[in-house]
């Protein structure tokens, strides 16, 4: 049905939620047009000028205005307290264990998504902004032991299915939006800082494709900041794979990397 009225695909285990959200405050938008609509129509004939020759400086005196008032009011704060807040709340109260979640880091730049992964020893090997270059663009330090079986990656953001993907997000240059349409995620990625952001994807780039019937379709990286003149070009993709796929791909992955590719 939200599909219809041109929602992306749900692909996240939070996604229904966020709908729900969206839908609630439509209905209390589509209300609100339609009884202010009313009640503008109503103000321009009962106070046309034909019939209140003299201007009343007093005003109406109503109860139904104020009560109409009032209402909104309640029913405005009653969505951010039982609906808002809470589902934000779970995106930001508790992130999800790194042991158990695909772990990466993605740093913005102008104009494309880069892509850190830690590789088998689970440890982000050290950056460096002084190392940053056109074929190095994390500023990744080789030479530190750690980083040597670290996986990067330009805008292809691999993950697992029904996996918590916890991503460490930042940005080298401005400030750009990390926003994932089908994931229901949206958030700025701001240099200086290493802002935490988590998702379950729940349906693998293949199975929406065949769902879809679409078979181009991708899960997109869309900057969602107006970022400079190539903003325009900065997406990327999310693959969403079978856990075996993604090993798969991680294991190539790790033996490019040995054999110097
Ligand atoms: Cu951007």
């Amino acid at each position: 049905m939200l599909e219809l009225l041109g929602m992306p695909p749900a692909a996240s285990s939070h996604a229904a939620e966020i709908d729900q959200m969206s839908v609630l405050v439509h209905w209390l938008m589509l209300v609100l047009f339609v009884g202010w609509g009313a009640f503008f129509l109503f103000v321009l004939v009962r106070f046309r000028r034909g019939a209140n020759p003299k201007a009343d400086y007093a005003g109406a005196k109503g109860k139904i205005a104020k009560s109409t008032e009032v209402a909104v009011a309640i029913v405005e704060v009653a969505l951010l307290l039982f609906y808002a807040i809470p589902a934000w709340a779970t995106r930001v109260r508790q992130f999800p264990a790194e042991s158990e979640a695909t772990v990466v880091r993605v740093v913005g730049e102008q104009f494309a998504w880069n892509v850190h992964y830690a590789g088998p020893d689970g440890r982000f090997g050290r950056t460096d902004i002084k190392l940053v270059s056109s074929d190095n663009p994390l500023g990744l330090d080789r030479s530190d032991p750690v980083a040597k079986d670290d996986i990067t990656d330009i805008n292809n953001l691999h993950v697992p299915v029904n996996r918590p993907v916890l991503v460490h997000l930042s940005s080298k240059d401005v400030i750009h939006s990390f926003g994932l349409y089908e994931m229901r995620v949206k958030q700025d990625a701001i240099p200086g800082m290493q802002i935490p952001v988590w998702f379950i994807p729940t349906v693998t780039t293949d199975d929406m494709r065949r769902k879809l019937g679409k078979p181009t379709f991708e899960y997109e990286i869309a900057c969602s900041q107006l970022c400079g003149l190539g903003h325009f070009r900065m997406r990327g993709v999310v693959i969403v794979q079978t856990p075996d796929d993604f090993q798969k791909w991680m294991a190539e992955q790790s033996k490019d990397l040995a054999a110097g590719r």
